[in-house]
């Protein structure tokens, strides 16, 4: 088939470990303050996206997990993701057409057709949209051929949605909040690699897959304009977290990194209840959960054997080195019987539990 290109990539999902939650500029996606996250194995939970290009293509069209989205124009972000993309290819172009190349197709004025799917719930709390994202902007880049860098495209996934910059990059990943108005210098950077710390593992539990009651989107910005807390939390704890936590990842010191992953999950949650009217993620099976985990790293010799940490959601991904997996699924089943399926194989690289 002529003059039809098409290229297909899939991204992650990421888990933060450093809570995101605020915005101090709406439009352009700038966070109130920095965040860090572990990107998971594309084994468990992964979007993946295809686009094609062609100059016969009518109009851009996305399908969502095998259904159209129709008002394509409305959509702001993705707008964003596509000016951005395609301001790059036209640059790309003629910079190769002053360089004497001939026949370049002209992808930045041509129409797409974009299919994106996820393989586990959308807008569940399992960061679908920080996946989706990703991979349309790392998708366009590929398809375009874009000589740019991923810190460069983790600023265009940034105004798709926040956390999606984050995905950008395997292994540990800060989203530094930036100071500049433009947008410029918040961005993602690689703090460690895929293969830095492989003994430590992500349990995902699924206590809900149901679609959320407060989107974040909507969620953040009532806790920006009415917490208290909040203000403390973006001054003067998390600057000290980021870097306390970067310290213990390059350690791989597991006893400090489970610390701040429990503290954080823990005062985002309380900016929540201190939003005005409240904002409730976790329900009783997640308290639970944290009860558990409590319990059994009060079993231990006084080093952590587990941290939980909770989105904006009622499910708990635990991280954990990998010789307590096995026994934290255990505890798991023996307290959550309904929560196991016995037919599914647990110990895969990121083990799910489906409820
Ligand atoms: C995070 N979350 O750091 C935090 C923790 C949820 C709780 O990033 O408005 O979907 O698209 O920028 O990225 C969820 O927020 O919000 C989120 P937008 P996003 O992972």
């Amino acid at each position: 088939m002529a003059d039809v290109y098409e290229k297909t990539t899939t991204a992650p999902v990421n888990i933060a470990v450093i809570k995101y939650w605020g915005k101090r500029d709406t439009s352009l996606i700038l966070p109130t303050n920095s965040s860090l996250s572990v990107t998971l194995s594309q084994d468990q939970l992964r979007s993946k996206t295809t686009i094609r290009a062609s100059k016969d293509f009518k109009t851009t069209r996305l399908w969502l997990n095998g259904v159209e989205e129709v008002n394509l124009e409305n959509n702001k972000r993705l707008q964003a993701c596509l000016r951005s993309t395609r301001l790059l290819r036209k640059e790309y172009e003629n910079s190769l057409s002053s360089a004497g190349h001939l026949n370049i197709p002209p992808l930045s004025e041509w129409n797409l057709h974009i299919c994106s799917e996820n393989n586990f719930p959308t807008a569940a709390g399992l960061a679908s949209s920080a996946s989706g994202f990703a991979c349309l902007v790392y998708t366009l880049a590929k398809l375009f051929e874009l000589p740019t860098s991923i810190t460069d495209l983790s600023r265009i996934a940034r105004q798709g949605s926040g956390s999606s910059c984050r995905s950008m990059f395997g292994g540990f990943v800060a989203w530094e909040m930036g100071n500049n108005a433009d947008g410029s210098d918040s961005q993602a950077v690689q703090v460690a690699s895929e293969t830095h710390w492989p003994e430590l593992e992500a349990l995902i539990c699924v206590v809900s897959d149901l679609k959320k009651a407060t989107s974040s989107t909507e969620g953040m910005q009532h806790t920006v304009n009415t917490s208290e807390l909040l203000q403390y939390r973006i001054s003067k704890v998390v600057p000290k977290r980021m870097h306390d936590i970067e310290a213990a990842i390059h350690a791989r010191d597991f006893k400090k990194f489970a610390e701040i992953t429990m503290r954080d999950s823990n005062q985002f949650h309380a900016v929540c209840m201190d939003t005005f009217p409240p904002i409730f993620y976790m329900n009783d099976v997640s308290r639970a959960i944290i009860r558990l985990i409590t319990e059994y790293n009060n079993s231990g010799d006084g080093t952590y054997k587990a941290a939980y940490t909770f989105d904006a959601g009622p499910n708990a991904v635990i991280y954990a080195p990998k010789k307590n997996i096995k026994e934290i699924i255990n505890l798991l089943a023996h307290y959550f019987p309904s929560t196991l399926d016995s037919n599914k194989e647990y110990f895969n690289d990121h083990a799910c539990l489906f409820s």
